[in-house]
């Protein structure tokens, strides 16, 4: 989780002459950090792993749940010392990914401000996109930006700043943007690559669409430029997509960079943290991600409830999602790399859906991922989770949060979530034993005295 949107800002600030000091609030690898690990769990393979974390206290809205709270990243008193280390700035910017995170955002914003009363402190990301009148109301700061901010952050710092320019640079596309800072960051292990900006569909829980506006593709040369460079410039092999839409218009977009790529030998691998669409990826292509080293790969499924795909964005169909595993097992893949994203807790679904759903997959032979319905203000989920009374529209936005579903929806509580997540783990070591649970042999009964009642029900 590498932050792509602020280190987007920063080449943008640099290009056009500024100095920039940079702290990254999730640096796992932070001398401090390092000295107090304790239970922090190390590193995993392709350059991921824990976060460092702290046990704070509970806000109010969440005092009854028997869960822990803690914060991930730095502690304050890190953060702290490496604010008074640089040089006081002219302005700071920060920031924002998860829309429920914003007790973070807020704490950060009261420390910068004890130390800085009088620096102008600018605010961006996600959150202040989707929420930006709950922002306003909540973040004490001189601006808050909506969208992207590669342009925008240029007029608001001529605007504000004494003394500031006012004939930056103006940015006319995607292709015009420098590439990410990534010099700024103290450990580069692995690097995120965003060839696209937004999405073509519109699923009935994304927000894209409001981030990102316009689905738009950069030029394939300057991917392969940029991919080329970083694994130079950092020696990194790993390359993370973080596009919503990558195989979009395929083949004058990820074949020409993939292409491109194995010309040069350059020995990188790729990974697809963000799901990919099933129904792009066909013999021609699996081939390709085969031959480019896909080393994660998870695939878009949601859910094999046939109405559901239809409504979510008809982007899949139970028929594309098993060619695509078929294309890829016959490029070279075996069926335990595989992995898929399904979604639960939706408005209206069932758990019976979602044991189906990974039931399949586990049939299939591939690994599932369950991911938590996560309401989203404006989207078209959020206003049946609001219909169906699950959610207050002036809810406290920290009661959005994807782990926070039981909350909210009568049927998937907290014992059955963690059914869910269990039956999900057993398919998925049965997906790397390569053995299928579900043929009637002596494992499938030993399946009754593992799982609950609730869960077996629907097998
Ligand atoms: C890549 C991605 C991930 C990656 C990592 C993300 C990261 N960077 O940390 C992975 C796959 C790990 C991930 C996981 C999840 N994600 Co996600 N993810 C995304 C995605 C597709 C892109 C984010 C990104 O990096 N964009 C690229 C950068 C360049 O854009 P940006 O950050 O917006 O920055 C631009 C502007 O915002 C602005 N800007 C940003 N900062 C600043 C600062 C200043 C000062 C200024 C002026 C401007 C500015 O300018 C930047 C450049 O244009 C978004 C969807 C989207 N299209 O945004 C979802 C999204 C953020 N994810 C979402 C969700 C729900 C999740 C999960 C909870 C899914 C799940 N159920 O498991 C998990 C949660 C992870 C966690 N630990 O909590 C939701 C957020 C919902 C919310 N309530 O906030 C989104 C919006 C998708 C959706 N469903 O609509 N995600």
């Amino acid at each position: 989780m590498k932050p792509l949107g602020l280190l987007y800002i920063g080449a943008v600030l640099e290009e056009n002459g500024f100095d920039v000091d940079f702290i990254d609030c999730l640096d796992r690898y932070h001398p401090e950090i390092l000295k107090r690990k304790g239970k922090h769990r190390g590193k995993k393979r392709y350059g991921c792993g824990n976060f460092y974390k702290e046990k704070i206290e509970k806000p109010d809205i969440l005092k009854d749940v028997k869960r822990r709270y803690s914060r991930y990243g730095l502690p304050p008193d890190i953060f702290i010392n490496e604010i008074k280390n640089i040089q006081k700035p002219d302005v700071i910017l920060i920031t924002s990914l998860m829309t429920y995170w914003y007790p973070a955002y807020v704490d950060l914003i009261e420390i910068i401000r004890n130390i800085y009363n009088d620096t102008p402190v600018i605010v961006g990301g996600i959150y202040t996109t989707l929420a930006d009148e709950h922002a306003g109301k909540f973040l004490k700061v001189d601006r808050i930006i909506t969208g992207e901010g590669e342009n925008q952050v240029l007029s608001v710092i001529s605007e504000i700043l004494p003394g500031a320019e006012n004939n930056y640079k103006n940015y006319n596309s995607i292709n015009d943007y420098p590439f990410p800072a990534f010099h700024l960051l103290k450990n580069v292990n692995y690097i995120p690559v965003l060839t696209t900006r937004g999405c073509p569909f519109n699923c009935t829980f994304c927000a894209s669409e409001f981030i990102s506006g316009k689905f738009r593709r950069r030029d394939p040369e300057s991917v392969i430029e940029e991919i080329k460079l970083h694994r130079k410039k950092f020696n990194v092999k790993d390359f993370a997509f973080y596009d919503d839409a990558l195989l979009i218009n395929r083949e004058k977009h990820i074949i020409p960079i993939l292409e491109g790529l194995l010309k040069d030998k350059i020995n990188i691998r790729f990974h697809t943290p963000n799901g990919l669409f099933p129904a792009m990826i066909d013999d021609e292509l699996a081939k390709l991600m085969y031959k480019s080293a896909f080393k994660t790969i998870r695939l878009s499924l949601e859910t094999t409830n046939i109405d559901r795909l239809k409504d979510i964005s008809s982007k899949v169909t139970i028929d594309d999602f098993e060619n695509c595993i078929s294309s890829l097992v016959k490029a070279g893949y075996k069926r335990k790399e595989l992995e898929s994203y399904i979604i639960y807790g939706l408005p209206g679904q069932s758990i019976k859906e979602v044991i189906e759903t990974i039931v399949f997959t586990a049939k299939n032979g591939i690994k599932v991922r369950p991911a938590a319905f996560s309401p989203i203000p404006g989207t078209v989920d959020w206003e049946r989770a609001v219909d169906s009374g699950e959610i207050s529209p002036d809810a406290n936005i920290i009661l959005t949060n994807n782990t926070l579903l039981p909350l909210r929806s009568e049927n998937f509580t907290w014992d059955i979530v963690n059914e869910i997540k269990k039956f999900a783990r057993l398919t998925n070591y049965a997906s790397d034993l390569e053995i299928n649970i579900f043929n009637g042999s002596s494992i499938s009964k030993v399946l009754k005295d593992i799982l609950s009642k609730p869960i077996l029900e629907y097998i």
